[in-house]
């Protein structure tokens, strides 16, 4: 119900409602990840208020949600003198330390009793203070050296997590003067797509997100920080005047929450040693599926009576530990480039580098994309450089050290290698055909099929499991298929026969025997499998499936015109154009009518309506999937309307769990999102598609 705002009161009410409104679902959908209302609806809560605050801008109060935006960028930083020195914490990195740890506070404490520690993930970012008088945010402040910080308010006030304004408790006093610490961090997804529009526009990258965080921050113009993706969680008080703390830290962080703050939901409490290695090992594996990124465990004994007893050492509390984890980003040099040749014949660079261990792995190979992103990092052989594997598993050299640089990880044991450029080859490594330029950053081999590497490549591809599915037939076969010119073609593959097989390496009867059993069980697949091992490029099963629901069979899509194609969803001109080039080389079409007489065959579909069967319904797929792909299940619930999300929230419908599903699957249990196996999904799937 809006007030009538033709009167003076009105408009006050009208503001007053509002800027309630906006805070209530602020604290639910920032501070307790559990929004009421869609986005829509928040959006025009906020277009009210800014429309009924143009009007009357006599009216505008700093702590409107509006203005988190102030209007002009500082020209320098003020130095912030912190009242209470924000420590560092010490460092332990095995279950053996932190036994000596729980060892030193017994004693210290004289105590056999068992203690309770309060556990949370050690966020890797930037630690500052906020300072709330009467409950109004005045002042942020940097870490700094821990004594002396720098005064980033203006940057602090654009984060949607980070309150304007305290929310009221009745059962708690508002404290005249709350200093809360924390970190604020840039998501891993934000800071993905941050990077990609930065890639796209020219602009410089940010090397990880923390340092995104720390860049942002260090910014003059908030509106800078407004625009990227910030994030706060608080882990502990400094300053309170005015309001008694409860007698945990535990307490405090439900009566943080309460006030609006934002606190870690993997926190915990244990009692023990034991269990705080325990939790630490459940968050490690845990580690890869957060959205944001950590580098250990924080332990701290939960009494804050015996917090105050234990005291602290020069430089650290005798209450905390890190419990540190393997790192996700080491320096390690550079020793040769060489050059893959992919399916396409586009040749790849890929750094072989001095192995080293990083984010629980040794690594020894990291993949360079192309020759542009050398030149963005100003890549030499026999540079040392940054590798890092966080969450994902592709190793990704993502700066070249500078000598100047101090705050970044050690240099291993110096290595001599020869300092050079790195070069694109002009011909082939593979056949020694010419390499040539293709688009503005890609080379490819100019061999065509005639080049061994993509004709392995494109072997591999079509026997895969997401493609004909064809086990058994791994890169170590397709390889010594294609070497001895047994294999030309992916038809050849189903002309081979027992006696030919035999006389491979490693190739015993029964083997053989297993594999022609496979490639006859190919024989019968489906039109999307089909259609993707052929491997058109930009054709992932995805659009292989949109392509198959459309056009309902493969004459219809090889006389496709490139209209007719981009009427498919999701299909563009570059998309079209491939399809199109693809189906008019004979030499295409030969190899598809060559595998038809050799018996390749599938059932033509019912061409499929876009359906709104499942739609405002959202789906996150986790664990293994056996009997279809990720990509196969995902265009189908797409294909019903649904949408396909990568993280469980209390907004997921359903969660389709296989087997090794993980945390995703204990956060659906916790928000008590419904949980279906892949049996359930697929009878699912097919009573949906049947009422089409
Ligand atoms: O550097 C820190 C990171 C995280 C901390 C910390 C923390 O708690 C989650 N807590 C304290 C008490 C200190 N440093 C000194």
């Amino acid at each position: 119900m809006s007030s009538n705002t033709d009167s003076p009161q009105g408009v006050q009410a009208e503001l007053q409602r509002l800027r309630t409104a906006i805070a209530h679902h602020d604290y639910l959908y920032h501070t307790l990840d559990s929004p009421e209302i869609p986005d829509v609806e928040y959006d025009r809560l906020f277009q009210q208020l800014e429309a009924l605050e143009q009007a009357h801008p006599e009216l505008v109060t700093a702590d409107s949600p509006t203005q988190r935006v102030g209007a002009q960028p500082l020209s320098s930083f003020e130095q912030v003198t912190h009242e209470i020195p924000m420590m560092s914490l010490a460092k332990v990195f095995n279950g053996e330390d932190l036994q000596d740890f729980e060892e030193r506070i017994r004693k210290r404490l004289d105590t056999d009793a068992a203690i309770a520690y309060s556990c949370e993930p050690k966020i890797d970012g930037v630690a500052v203070s906020l300072l709330y008088e009467q409950g109004a945010l005045v002042r942020a402040a940097t870490r700094g050296d821990g004594v002396t910080g720098e005064d980033i308010t203006h940057n602090v006030r654009t984060i949607r997590d980070v309150p304007l304004r305290l929310r009221e408790q009745a059962d708690t006093p508002m404290p005249a003067r709350l200093e809360v610490r924390g970190e604020i961090y840039m998501s891993r997804a934000g800071f993905e797509s941050m990077n990609e529009e930065a890639v796209k526009s020219g602009a410089k990258t940010f090397v990880n997100p923390r340092n995104a965080a720390a860049g942002t921050l260090r910014q003059l113009d908030p509106a800078i920080a407004a625009a990227r993706p910030l994030h706060m969680f608080c882990y502990s008080v400094g300053v309170v005047d005015g309001c008694d703390l409860p007698q945990t830290l535990s307490e405090t962080f439900g009566l943080l929450q309460s006030w609006g703050l934002r606190v870690n939901p993997e926190r915990a409490v244990v009692t023990g040693a034991e269990a705080c290695l325990a939790y630490a090992a459940k968050l490690l594996e845990r580690r890869a599926a957060l959205d944001y990124e950590i580098d250990g465990a924080v332990i701290k004994v939960n009494r804050l009576k015996l917090q105050d007893e234990l005291g602290f050492n020069a430089r650290t509390p005798r209450w905390a530990m890190a419990y540190k984890f393997p790192a996700e980003e080491v320096s390690t040099v550079v020793r040769d480039v060489e050059f893959q040749v992919g399916r396409t014949g586009t040749i790849t660079p890929v750094a072989r580098l001095s192995p080293v261990f990083v984010g629980g792995v040794t690594v020894s190979n990291a993949t360079l994309h192309n020759m542009a992103e050398i030149a963005r990092l100003g890549l030499q052989i026999g540079d040392t450089v940054i590798v890092r594997r966080a969450g994902d598993v592709i190793p990704k050299i993502v700066k070249v050290m500078n000598k100047a640089d101090d705050d970044e990880p050690e240099t291993p044991e110096e290595e001599q290698v020869e300092r050079r450029p790195v070069v694109m080859p002009s011909h082939c490594p593979a056949c020694g055909s010419e390499v040539e330029a293709a688009g503005e950053v890609l080379f490819r081999c100019s061999g065509g099929l005639v080049c061994p590497a993509q004709r392995k490549e494109a072997i591999r591809h079509f026997c895969a499991r997401a493609a004909l599915d064809i086990e058994g037939l791994g890169d170590k076969l397709i390889e010594q298929l294609v070497d001895r010119h047994m294999v030309k073609d992916v038809a050849d593959v189903f002309h081979l026969n027992g006696e030919e097989l035999a006389g491979l390496e490693r190739m015993a009867e029964k083997s053989a025997n297993n594999l022609l059993a496979a490639i006859d069980k190919a024989r019968s697949t489906t039109l999307p499998r089909f259609l993707f091992g052929l491997g058109i490029p930009e054709v992932g099963e995805a659009t292989a499936l949109a392509l198959t629901q459309h056009f309902g069979n493969l004459e219809a899509l090889i006389t496709a015109d490139q209209a007719a194609l981009e009427a498919v969803e999701d299909v563009g001109p570059v998309v079209a154009a491939h399809i199109v080039h693809f189906f008019s080389n004979e030499d295409n079409l030969e190899v598809i009518r060559r595998l038809q007489t050799a018996g390749v065959h599938w059932r033509d579909e019912e061409v499929a309506e876009q359906s709104d069967m499942l739609d405002g319904q959202t789906f996150v797929l986790t664990g293994t999937l056996e009997v279809m792909t990720r990509d196969e299940a995902k265009a189908r619930l797409q294909a019903l309307g649904a949408k396909v999300a990568g993280s469980v929230s209390k907004k997921t419908t359903w969660v389709v769990a296989g087997p090794g599903a993980g945390s995703k699957l204990d956060k659906a249990v916790e928000l008590n999102v419904p949980v279906m196996d892949e049996p359930q999904f697929l009878a699912f799937l097919q009573e949906q598609e049947g009422l089409l």
